[in-house]
């Protein structure tokens, strides 16, 4: 899809930033469930002129954007801002040898989440949320995440990281797929200390990635960094027409234009770090802008100097970084793709800033 055609999509509809949400038509499909088996079929050149039909369930169904209108995050069964600050450090045990082990359960399944006010999406979620769990432990740690396959849809877990290629979960090399119902445990050691991700590697993989099958993988250097207000940021996208070409609403931590409604609150002055993914599928690039306010940028994580002090920052599927940022002056502030087109369909928030 080229971006004129998704703006196509969204006529009768531009996003108000005052109030996050005033989307109007969103190429949303009026044919039924979707399944990885039998994806909806496309809805159509013109899906913006379908009047909207969704009241009779499943699938991707309608929207409903009144002002001010929120999604229940106490259905979907997380919130993005609980999202941003929950690091799972996993059950630990301390070997013989002193070594620290650290154990996660991780567990795949289906999920109908409710992506804006009556937009739902047939997700393939981790822990039952999008993004997944953000596993956090210490570079030499010995790690066992246990995956079970409760969807069902073949899944792997592959980590970003240096380990054993059997330990890489992708297909055919060592335990390979894990079909539903199935179990497998991943072990590998934690390095690069850095800023990382996990996600399944089975194909078709854009669509398992853009399902909602991915997470945060922490690892902390040996001297922990500077004490400091941490989130996770994990930007994302929603093909909701399952065409596999672009995306049509923009997050970060699942619920787009989430952080317009619920402001990011800091302190003044206060040392913030920012743990930044970019997992977006469908579009080559995503990035990264802060208003009234410059940080310094640790690509990977995998260095402790800085390479770089900026308002803006790109990364491509994959990349991730450490923004680190105080805010002097109180207020709200602005944080968005400066992609406007992400923006504008749902990929913007806010900080506020407070004594
Ligand atoms: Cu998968």
């Amino acid at each position: 899809m080229t971006s004129s055609t998704r703006r196509r999509f969204m006529i009768g509809g531009t996003v108000a930033a005052s109030t996050g949400l005033a989307l109007g038509a969103l190429p949303l499909r009026d044919n039924g469930p979707a399944t990885a088996d039998s994806p909806p079929a496309p809805s159509g050149p013109h899906p913006a002129h379908h009047p909207n039909t969704s009241a009779h369930g499943g699938g991707v169904s309608g929207p409903t954007f009144r002002k001010g209108a929120v999604v229940d995050h106490a259905a979907n069964g997380f919130d993005p801002t609980e999202v941003l600050r929950d690091f799972d450090y996993g059950k630990t045990s301390t070997r013989p040898d002193g070594r620290t082990v650290r154990e996660w359960e991780v567990f795949a399944s289906d999920e109908d989440i409710e992506i804006a006010p009556g937009v739902r999406f047939p997700a393939w979620t981790l822990n039952s949320r999008i993004p997944g769990p953000t596993l956090r432990c210490r570079e030499g740690d010995l790690l066992r995440v246990h995956f079970t396959n409760g969807s069902h849809h073949p899944h792997t877990l592959h980590f970003h990281g240096i380990h054993p290629a059997e330990m890489d979960g992708i297909p055919g090399i060592g335990r390979g797929v894990i079909n539903p119902g199935e179990s497998f445990t991943y072990e590998f050691d934690a390095t690069p200390f850095g800023l990382h991700l996990f996600h399944c590697h089975v194909g078709p993989l854009a669509e398992h990635i853009a399902r909602g099958m991915y997470g945060t993988f922490i690892v902390d250097p040996p001297q922990p960094r500077p004490q400091a207000d941490e989130m996770v940021m994990v930007m994302h996208g929603y093909n909701t027409t399952f065409d596999g070409e672009g995306n049509q609403l923009y997050a970060v931590n699942g619920i787009p234009f989430h952080f317009m409604h619920e402001p990011v609150r800091v302190k003044r002055n206060e040392l913030v770090r920012i743990y930044l993914v970019n997992v977006l599928e469908y579009d080559p690039i995503n990035s990264f802008h802060i208003h009234g306010n410059f940080f310094d940028y640790y690509p990977t994580g995998t260095r402790l100097q800085p390479t770089e002090f900026t308002d803006t920052i790109v990364q491509g599927q994959g990349q991730r970084g450490i923004c680190e940022l105080r805010f002097p002056h109180l207020g709200q502030y602005m944080f968005h793709a400066h992609k406007t087109e992400f923006a504008e369909l749902g990929w913007m928030g806010m900080f506020e800033v407070t004594e």
